[in-house]
């Protein structure tokens, strides 16, 4: 089984990106060498992590850094996305801690060795538990912290990076973490997921301001996920809720960035939910990025409810992954195709897509024909976005590797190696040999057209 794309399309360049991503808290492990953070509290509550783990061991990728980048190297992947955790390279007071931001020098240095580009994630939902408790994303101390820990972190891994993004998903943060509480910290008021989310958004400009004066030469910018959303019939009252739950679930991220102001939905809120925003604050979010990361998995539908004005419609019929999203790649290339037609965008970049599927490894192997088939058909996705003139630079599969899924724990695999978690063996499945094949079999054409 293989993954095939035309053979003249902009994804088969050499210079079309292809990488694996990560997340800190999700492969690294040796917690006790870094500060608590909000997920491990969240773990230690019992009844938030479905089968009970939390993140102290996860794939041991500190202690296994060398092999794991032996395994991004077997990929042939141009590119490795991961990210920093903030409480492995600052201490309380804000000093660097020399010895993780050591673990994160070699292991950019390593990569910068085997002509790996590296993709930095300053924030993958891992705030110091000690910030939490000084009221988290609902204080407005937080985006100024964040923008201490941007100048550090980047001074301290100077050229070693080629891309920064500030925050990743601050859908999630915001409304998994502080509007229902099913992401840590586990607070559930509407205000509170609307005023961590200007707070994140905060952080974000405050940051890019300080990346593009340390690292004036790297891609900087923001990854931000996507669950574009369909109505459930023609009827104007579907459509008008199918619009709502857009603006409230991803307009909300994107249009204060690229155009410097929240969807009108803003002013409909209640008083009480809506977020304390002071002058100025738009200007910061608003500076411009050097890339667009887009995260994509699966799409919702919505229907009018009188109550909450939209309410999620369950598709029983159609196809899932074992995390139960439905699998619907048109929607890939409709969500890009309407960004571009929405906003002037960046370049963009597919900073995570992928599935969870219930792998078993039998005899060394592990066939996995339903993630290829996901792979294949959303990469034809963003061929076809692509061919209607989106600019799409970069692919990155998530994941490297099977790893601990937020809320659903060890429980679900989307990596494209897989994790034997008692003897942390890895072994690359089928959609991995498949990935590495499609990224080692492109053209090189561009050589003779600029000879
Ligand atoms: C990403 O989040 C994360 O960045 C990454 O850490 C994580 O491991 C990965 O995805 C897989 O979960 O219930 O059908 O409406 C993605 C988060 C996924 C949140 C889709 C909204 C809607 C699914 N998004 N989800 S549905």
């Amino acid at each position: 089984m293989k993954i095939s794309l035309p053979q003249d399309s902009r994804l088969m360049s050499e210079h079309f990106i292809y990488g694996v991503a990560t997340a800190s808290f999700q492969i690294e492990g040796s917690a006790a060498s870094r500060l608590p953070c909000i997920w491990d509290t969240f773990c230690a509550t019992p009844g938030k992590i479905r089968d009970g783990s939390n993140g102290d061991s996860a794939c041991e990728h500190i202690d296994r850094w060398q092999q794991d980048v032996e395994l991004i190297a077997a990929l042939g992947v141009d590119a490795y996305r991961l990210s920093v955790s903030w409480g492995r390279v600052l201490h309380r007071d804000g000093s660097i801690n020399i010895q993780g931001a050591q673990f994160y020098i070699d292991l950019l240095d390593e990569l910068k060795r085997r002509n790996i580009k590296a993709f930095v994630t300053l924030y993958h939902w891992d705030l110091p538990q000690h910030i939490e408790d000084k009221g988290g994303w609902l204080n407005r101390e937080t985006p100024y912290l964040f923008r201490d820990y941007a100048d550090k972190i980047s001074r301290l891994f100077g050229d070693r990076v080629y891309s920064y993004a500030t925050l990743n998903e601050p859908f999630c943060s915001s409304y998994l973490g502080y509007e229902t509480g099913i992401h840590a910290p586990g607070l559930a008021k509407k205000a509170y997921g609307r005023q961590a989310a200007h707070h994140l958004l905060l952080a974000h400009g405050l940051a890019m301001q300080v990346l593009q004066n340390n690292s004036p030469h790297s891609l900087n910018g923001i990854v931000l996920n996507f669950t574009p959303c369909y109505p459930q019939s023609a009827d104007d009252a579907d459509i008008t809720a199918a619009k709502v739950a857009d603006d409230y679930f991803n307009q909300w991220y994107i249009k204060p960035i690229l155009d410097g102001a929240y969807p009108v939905l803003l002013e409909t809120l209640d008083s009480q939910d809506r977020p304390v925003i002071l002058d100025g604050d738009m200007d910061i979010i608003a500076r411009p990025l050097d890339f667009l990361g887009v995260n994509f998995y699966t799409r919702a539908v919505y229907r009018h409810c009188p109550q909450q004005g939209f309410e999620q419609v369950p598709q029983s019929a159609a196809p899932k992954t074992d995390i139960g999203w439905e699998i619907y790649p048109q929607a890939f290339s409709e969500l890009l195709i309407k960004l571009n037609d929405t906003y002037e965008l960046p370049p963009i970049y597919i900073t995570e897509n992928g599935a969870a599927m219930a792998d078993k490894c039998v005899d060394g192997r592990v066939d996995d024909p339903d993630r290829l088939a996901y792979y294949q058909s959303h990469l034809n996705a963003v061929h076809t976005a692509v061919e209607q003139g989106v600019n799409v630079k970069g692919y990155f599969a998530w994941s490297l590797m099977d790893n601990f899924e937020w809320a659903e724990g060890y429980l679900k695999r989307f990596g494209i190696v897989y994790v034997d978690y008692p003897s942390q063996t890895r072994t690359i499945k089928a959609s991995g040999l498949a990935y590495r094949d499609l990224i080692c079999s492109r053209r090189a054409s561009s050589h003779h057209n600029n000879k």
